[in-house]
């Protein structure tokens, strides 16, 4: 077979080999860690990973693209199963509230916080939203990340939840990176609908979600399960309404109050529970018992100042698969830098470099049902390649707070030079 791109001198290839399933406990720091690696890519597929030179049946020629790996780190494409990406507006007139002491949860209570940006996102145009969100990406591309998960939920009523989906799916078709959709109908309770939040989930289920099924627009339900917003009883509700549409389920679990959502997740059987800052010990037993993965975000409790991270470390001894993601919206989590939430992922929540690694990858690819075809480096998978200027992964997390990304390979085609999305991929 010919090669259309050959890597070769890798000095830290991360391939991720393995079984295609979520890794916990030590499986999360075995990274399969080649040393002068080599990969060739054919097409949009890997055709071979290993060590040293290439064997004799992947043929070269001189419209192989050669790629000197030395004092790189190569890895899966990163992937980021939780974002909201697609919203009207910005929130910068929330920091100075926050910095006088604010809590996320009253700035919601008085109208702004998730309303805000749903008045913003009612009145962007798709081209608006589409544009916004196309920007994002971009960004998101150049920092190594291939494939991204993007909720609605700053609509709250049927025509703006699949205006966002709508804006979702055509990012996915047009751009390089990949977007998964979620319907978040449920993350805020409309102001007309305060007292009467069971006429509200009436609309989600009767209306929302068979529409959003029939135009075939979300891969996922989730719902933010938090005091003031969803309970667990509302939640299940809707989780167990989404699954008749065939809509995995996610939660926003246990961000802020233990409510109680890391057991639901469990019960339910959700693909994800995602922040589990407050999960109790039980909800963490019961997740590992099933499987869930937890999707944790550091950049929020950062950015929320809630002075607390989740407990990776006791997840990680428990057997809970651990991914990590952005949160990208524009309200607890205003930016799209993975390799900074893998920063603070180790420092602040003393996951090793390793760990973090693979949380971003196969256990980030099996939050999104990916599995098969991406987060692993193996011959068959999708030619997904991040390709960073550090001689291993440490160096991604230790020199923090810049963009370590010299090339992605996307679908096999090489999508950003020098940290730079290439001008042939900006539509
Ligand atoms: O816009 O504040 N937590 N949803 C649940 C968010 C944060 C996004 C936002
Ligand atoms: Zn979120």
């Amino acid at each position: 077979m010919k090669a259309d791109i050959v890597v070769e001198n890798i000095s830290s290839l991360v391939t991720l080999e393995g079984d295609n399933k979520p890794r916990t406990g030590n499986e999360m720091g075995n990274v399969g860690l080649i040393e002068d690696g080599i990969i060739a890519i054919s097409d949009d597929k890997i055709i071979y990973v290993g060590k040293g030179k290439l064997p004799q049946d992947i043929q070269i020629d001189n419209e192989t693209k050669i790629i000197n790996g030395e004092g790189k780190t190569v890895t899966p494409g990163l992937i980021d199963p939780h974002t909201h990406l697609v919203h009207g507006g910005s929130r910068e007139n929330e920091l100075d509230m926050k910095l006088k002491g604010m809590k996320y949860l009253d700035i919601l209570e008085a109208g702004g916080g998730i309303l805000s940006t749903v008045r913003s996102t009612k009145e962007a145009s798709f081209d608006d939203l589409y544009n916004k969100a196309k920007n994002s990406l971009d960004k998101m591309l150049e920092l190594g990340m291939t494939t991204v998960e993007a909720k609605s939920g700053y609509g709250l009523d049927t025509e703006t939840e699949m205006k966002q989906l709508r804006v979702a799916k055509k990012l996915n078709e047009d751009h390089p990176i990949d977007v998964v959709s979620t319907f978040m109908g449920a993350h805020a309770i409309p102001k007309e609908y305060k007292d009467n939040v069971d006429g509200f989930i009436d609309i989600i289920i009767n209306d929302m979600l068979p529409k959003v099924s029939k135009e075939n627009l979300a891969e996922f339900c989730d719902v933010f399960c938090e005091e003031g917003v969803f309970s667990v009883d509302q939640t299940r509700k809707i989780l167990n309404e989404a699954k008749k549409y065939g809509m995995k389920p996610k939660i926003h679990a246990d961000e802020i109050e233990p409510l109680g959502g890391a057991e639901l997740a469990a019960e339910v059987e959700a693909v994800s529970a995602d922040h589990l800052v407050a999960a109790s010990e039980k909800g963490m037993e019961m997740m590992a018992d099933k499987g869930v993965i937890a999707d944790l975000l550091p950049g929020t409790c950062l950015n929320l100042k809630i002075g607390k991270m989740a407990k990776a470390r006791k997840m990680i001894e428990l057997g809970i698969p651990v991914a990590l993601s952005t949160d990208y919206n524009p309200g607890s989590s205003p930016t799209e830098n993975i390799q900074l939430i893998m920063y603070l992922a180790g420092l602040k929540m003393n996951m090793t470099p390793e760990e973090v690694i693979t949380a971003v990858t196969i256990n980030a690819a099996c939050s999104v049902d990916r599995q098969k075809e991406i987060g692993s480096l193996e011959e068959g998978k999708k030619a997904d390649i991040a390709i960073f200027n550090a001689p291993n992964i440490a160096y991604i997390m230790y020199h923090f707070g810049i963009n370590h990304i010299d090339k992605v390979i996307k679908n096999g085609k090489i999508v950003v030079e020098e940290g730079k999305v290439k001008k042939s991929q900006i539509i």
